[in-house]
């Protein structure tokens, strides 16, 4: 399949891509780097430098013998869309061009604006370029489980059937985001939704929980095609921050209480998630949403984890509950559907103390680069 990847050169953009050209897939990648700025002006640089994305590409051919095609472009402007559409021709998209982080959404007006206009400016171009140059292309959007928020009943796959005075409706799932961020990938689906039922596009929508881990099968020969890794506060996901906090001996900083629980994956199911969807198309006219995760933890569940293999490697794990910057439930109800993926063949691969123990040891290889200014700042939610 021609598969087109926007936001090629992010966290899950670049090993996504590897994965698709190793399984035979003709794969381009377009990004405008955006992510790299953003984390160069916030003074929050990755744990290892990554090369760009044609230095990526050609070091993925030498391995591999495959070709992965690159655009530099920001898909907010229209002729770099149809550019890159009118050359590839994808038969599916993956659409990962967003400002990803919640809590840089949460810094300040520019930079929720800058969220507001990048994601719905980008997902809005794609669904005309669809309709333009591949109305029969499957689109697989990055959708994220705190669309619902941490609501007090079961969280359902995507959709939920009502009652209301005697008469029954199916209609997405009530959503109730946490942050700025959450809410534009709300606003997302419910522009995805509208033109699915207008011009019958055929859409996959995943909600996925946070990720961690760096570790594909396409990666582990040569580190410079290793993703980028982020433990700073604003990009960095909990669980990777907690594995560098524990490596630089900085105090795990659970937010509060910690009884917050969201739905983990690793980055091996992320990649193959984005295979199964592809390879399963959604039927024109159909939104199919599925809930990528694999296990559900709390943070403290997850300090916890950390803080014993961590002590087993001779580390000297510490915990520490701040203030917490952000404004969310620290205990709640949590029981999320997630078996549509499963369905469809994934064998996860679940959070066990060797997954830990092999993250602890990747990340000491970089120890001295840890800025540990950068990983706690306390930016305010409200
Ligand atoms: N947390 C801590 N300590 C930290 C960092 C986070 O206790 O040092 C807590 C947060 O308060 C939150 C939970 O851990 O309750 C998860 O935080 P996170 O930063 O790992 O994840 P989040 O901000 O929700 O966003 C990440 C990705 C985003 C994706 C989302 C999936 O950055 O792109 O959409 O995970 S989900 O969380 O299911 O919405």
């Amino acid at each position: 399949m021609k598969i087109l990847i926007l936001g090629g050169d992010g966290y899950l953009g670049w090993p996504t891509a590897m994965h698709l050209s190793d399984h035979g897939h003709d794969v381009a990648v377009v990004d405008n780097y955006l992510r790299r700025r953003l984390a160069r002006e916030e003074d929050v640089e990755t744990l290892y430098p990554t090369p760009n994305l044609h230095e990526r590409a050609r070091l993925w051919k030498a391995q591999s013998g495959k070709s992965i095609e690159v655009f530099i472009g920001d898909l907010n402007e229209w002729p770099v869309v149809e550019r890159v559409f009118r050359k590839f021709e994808p038969e599916a998209i993956v659409h990962y061009a967003e400002q990803p982080s919640a809590p840089y959404s949460m810094l300040n007006r520019e930079a929720a604006t800058l969220t507001i206009h990048n994601n719905l400016g980008v997902t809005a171009n794609l669904i005309y370029a669809v309709r333009e140059f591949c109305p029969d292309a499957h689109l697989v959007k990055l959708g994220t489980m705190g669309e619902y928020g941490t609501p007090n009943i079961d969280i359902e796959e995507g959709w939920l059937d009502i009652e209301h005075k005697g008469r029954k409706d199916r209609f997405l799932y009530p959503r109730q985001a946490g942050s700025l961020y959450h809410t534009t990938k709300v606003m997302d689906t419910d522009l995805l939704w509208y033109y699915v039922r207008m011009w019958d596009l055929r859409v996959t929508d995943l909600m996925q929980g946070p990720v961690y881990g760096v570790f594909t099968d396409q990666n582990r020969e040569d580190d410079r095609l290793l993703p980028f890794f982020s433990y700073d506060e604003l990009f960095g996901t909990v669980l990777n921050r907690f594995i560098v906090q524990a490596v630089a001996g900085y105090p795990l900083t659970v937010y509060g209480k910690g009884g917050q629980t969201r739905g983990y994956l690793n980055m091996r199911d992320t990649v193959n998630c984005l295979q199964l969807s592809l390879e399963n198309p959604a039927e024109p006219g159909e939104l199919r949403i599925f809930n990528q995760f694999t296990e559900p933890f709390s943070v403290n569940e997850l300090a916890d984890k950390v803080q014993r293999v961590g002590n087993q490697a001779g580390l000297g794990v510490q915990i520490k509950s701040l203030p917490n910057p952000r404004k969310e439930k620290e205990e709640h109800y949590y029981n999320p559907a997630h078996t549509g993926l499963i369905d469809l063949g994934l064998k996860p691969n679940l959070l066990t103390d060797e997954v830990l123990a092999e993250m602890l040891d990747f990340v000491a290889r970089h120890k001295d680069r840890i800025e540990k200014h950068a990983i706690f700042r306390g930016t305010k939610w409200a």
